[in-house]
């Protein structure tokens, strides 16, 4: 049963009402694939059910959509009062709750049941070349057009981003989906084999001081999630950001790079403002999803070879250490802490590649 994996997932009085965070523990009821393995009718089904979450109320909020109440949480996690999901332990943890949410809220609004949340294996080719195609996340961006996606399912005048990041982070207030594939100096290429193994080789989850400081040769949590050369963080006019180390022009990676990669540079003049993965509203780019569920996976991987040994144990930081309530679920009605999320068999999920994630 589902409470006996997770103690801690019981509903705390809701200050919200939605859709309840339900484990199916009982069996593995999804595998999320890769996206080469899809057919072009499992790529229209997963379509379908983001363009239907798009024009659905939100569950949750009543200024959103259930897709844009998605993006607004994101953004919001980087509140300087939140500091939730990024640039910390709960990173992964964090985007793992966000991302079977975001499946189950799929999978409600069809009534498709067959879907999982692929991933994208950016260290493949191939795989790139099925996430940038006009029949399933659409094209590049089209650089006459201000790097608007004029394809595709996504593509401007159909998919409108209505969560936009404050004038200061996003300058640009683009309501229109934008990329321009490695364009930025430093993501000009997609992470490699080698990174991603290096990253795997991390011997912790996470090391002191559980930031964007944390050495990534001990700190797998930092490794992946991809931040090089900073110092820690500050609250800039609301929203936490990453320090760099005075001097420093080490390129983040990996996670990190991957955001940089897709969105590119979309200004007008190519003036460092960037494309839409690059913003705290990222998610209103589908491919963030695909993104992440092969975060999720290689997280998965990681544990399998090194165990689920999270850090920091207890509750010493808030919303990121073992035992720690993760916002906004809290907010949502639900206790959902980095605990209740460590393994993925008893969310009743598993991925394609991974059979040690089913042991
Ligand atoms: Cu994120």
């Amino acid at each position: 049963m589902a409470a006996a994996h997770h103690p801690g997932i019981a509903p705390t009085k809701p200050i919200r009402t939605g859709p309840s965070i339900t484990y199916d523990a009982a069996s593995i009821t999804r595998v999320r694939p890769s996206v080469t393995s899809l057919t072009q009718d499992q790529k229209n089904r997963l379509v379908r059910a983001m363009l239907l979450l798009k024009a659905a109320p939100s569950p949750w909020d009543a200024r959103f959509s259930w897709y844009d109440n998605f993006v607004w949480w994101h953004r919001k996690a980087f509140a300087c009062e939140v500091d939730q999901a990024h640039m910390r332990p709960a990173f992964l943890p964090w985007h793992r709750q966000y991302l079977y949410m975001f499946e189950n809220a799929l999978r409600e609004v069809s009534g498709d049941d067959t879907i999982a949340v692929p991933f994208w294996d950016w260290t493949d080719p191939a795989a790139t070349r099925v996430i940038f195609s006009a029949s399933f996340m659409g094209p590049d961006g089209d650089h006459a057009q201000n790097h608007a996606v004029l394809r595709g399912p996504f593509r401007k005048g159909k998919w409108v981003l209505k969560v936009r990041d404050p004038k200061q982070e996003d300058p640009l207030q683009y309501t229109f989906l934008s990329r321009n594939l490695g364009s930025w100096a430093g993501y000009t290429s997609l992470p490699t084999v080698a990174q991603v193994k290096a990253a795997m080789a991390a011997p912790r989850y996470d090391v002191a001081p559980y930031n964007v400081a944390s050495p990534v040769r001990t700190s797998f949590r930092n490794a992946i999630e991809g931040w090089r050369g900073m110092s820690g963080m500050k609250c800039w006019k609301g929203m936490m950001v990453p320090v760099a180390i005075p001097g420093s022009t080490q390129p983040e990676a990996l996670h990190n790079a991957v955001h940089m990669w897709v969105g590119g540079e979309a200004g007008p003049t190519d003036d460092r403002n960037g494309g839409t993965m690059t913003l705290n509203t990222a998610p209103n780019d589908p491919t963030f999803w695909l993104h992440h569920a092969n975060i999720d996976r290689l997280w998965s991987l990681w544990a399998a070879a090194h165990g689920n040994a999270y850090a920091p144990r207890g509750t010493s930081i808030q919303g990121q250490s073992l035992d720690s309530a993760m916002w906004p679920w809290r907010q949502s009605g639900y206790f959902v802490s980095p605990r209740s999320v460590l393994e993925i068999t008893p969310m009743g999920y598993a991925y394609e590649d991974a059979p040690a994630a089913k042991g």
